[in-house]
């Protein structure tokens, strides 16, 4: 297939709700949609980036620079035919996973749509529903988190993720835990501690977790090994996996005991994918995060979830959880069995409402071969 436009849209979508985590507070999310065509076909796909570079190196800056000088040039200069040739073609820029995603899901749906399959069933997926779990910001009070997660309760999702930081860790888990002491429950620290940090982990052994997410370094794996040795609980990377041999090096070094693969983090669908494989050789189970996508990146995750090693609830909520307007039609809906429907239309399954995204549209650019 080869490609023969592709446009590039940077989009400020409003959040509902301010999400925070150890890093930063997030109010608008800064996305870029991706537009290919080629046969005939629309394909779209997203790079999740964020307006600053605090979870990834990444903004929404860099992604548009590594798209408009080297990815979409190379793209539309070349055929491919399948995503292990455009992992090829974009290997010599080092790193810039999210710049790479929004291309190569913009592939992968026209890839999908060229052969008339829904994506996930293009990927080897074999599910139909999606649990879904949630991820909950850092809150102004511990009050107000447990209505956050009583109402999410309420509508069905299947895990409660809390975010981290020092100053909000074990008193809050205490309280969560005293009114909740069943609920799957699990904790994300975005790299807010270090090795130092040990007696606290010691402590949370205490509350259950399905798992810690990446408590310490963001480029980290070895001390994740030693802490993983000297505590109960799993832990889970998410910021230290972006790539097919990070996931192996952090099995072989025992980092974690569970892995959070998420698109947009190691460069698209088919890193994902071999990222999935790897631990499926391992008997490790993976589930997929999220970056607060839009209807569109949404899409790629929900597809990617139906394979089935994707074995645990996945950061997957409601369009209207975080958007008061999604991009696409029809919105994503979280079933009060906590599920979301895996699409069986061709592609992502969904309708791009491209009148709605140019209202939300700061930049956009068309690239012709
Ligand atoms: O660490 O998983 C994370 C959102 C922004 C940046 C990092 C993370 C998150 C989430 C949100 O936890 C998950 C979602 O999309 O609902
Ligand atoms: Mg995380």
């Amino acid at each position: 297939m080869r490609i023969e436009r592709v446009q590039l849209r940077h989009i400020k979508l409003p959040l509902v709700h301010p999400f925070e985590t150890s890093f930063g507070r997030e109010t608008v999310r800064d996305i870029i949609i991706v537009k290919a065509w080629a046969e005939g076909l629309e394909g779209f796909g997203e790079s999740a980036s964020m307006a600053e570079p605090f979870y990834s190196y990444e903004t929404t800056e860099t992604c548009w620079h590594i798209q408009r000088d080297f990815l979409v040039p190379w793209v539309l200069d070349s055929e491919i035919s399948d995503a292990a040739e455009l992992i090829q073609l974009f290997a010599p820029v080092r790193g810039h996973n999210m710049a790479k995603t929004g291309l190569e899901q913009a592939w992968w749906d026209l890839r999908a749509k060229a052969v008339s399959r829904p994506l996930s069933r293009l990927l080897g997926g074999t599910r139909d529903r999606i649990g879904c779990g949630v991820s909950i910001g850092i809150q102004q009070s511990v009050q107000q988190l447990l209505h956050r997660i009583a109402s999410f309760l309420e509508q069905g999702y299947k895990r409660i993720k809390i975010k981290i930081k020092p100053g909000w860790d074990v008193d809050v888990v205490e309280r969560v835990r005293q009114a909740y002491p069943q609920v799957p429950l699990m904790l994300d620290a975005n790299s807010a501690y270090t090795l130092a940090d040990i007696e606290l982990f010691k402590t949370l052994d205490d509350y259950d977790l399905m798992m810690i997410q990446q408590p310490l370094g963001y480029d980290d794996l070895l001390d994740h090994a030693k802490l993983q040795s000297q505590i109960r609980t799993s832990l889970c990377l998410d910021e230290s996996i972006t790539t097919p041999d990070h996931a192996r090096w952090a099995l072989e070094l025992g980092s974690c005991r569970v892995i959070n693969i998420k698109p947009a983090r190691v460069g698209g669908l088919h890193q994902a994918r071999r990222i999935h494989d790897i631990c499926q050789q391992h008997d490790i189970p993976v589930w997929c995060g999220g970056l607060l996508e839009s209807g569109i990146g949404r899409a790629h995750n929900v597809a990617l979830c139906s394979l089935p090693n994707f074995r645990l609830p996945a950061d997957l909520s409601a369009s209207s959880r975080y958007y008061a307007r999604d991009v696409v039609e029809p919105p994503w809906e979280v079933d009060t069995d906590g599920t979301i429907a895996v699409p069986i239309q061709p592609g992502i399954g969904v309708e791009v409402d491209e009148e709605f995204l140019d209202t939300v549209t700061v930049k956009k650019q068309t690239f012709s071969a």
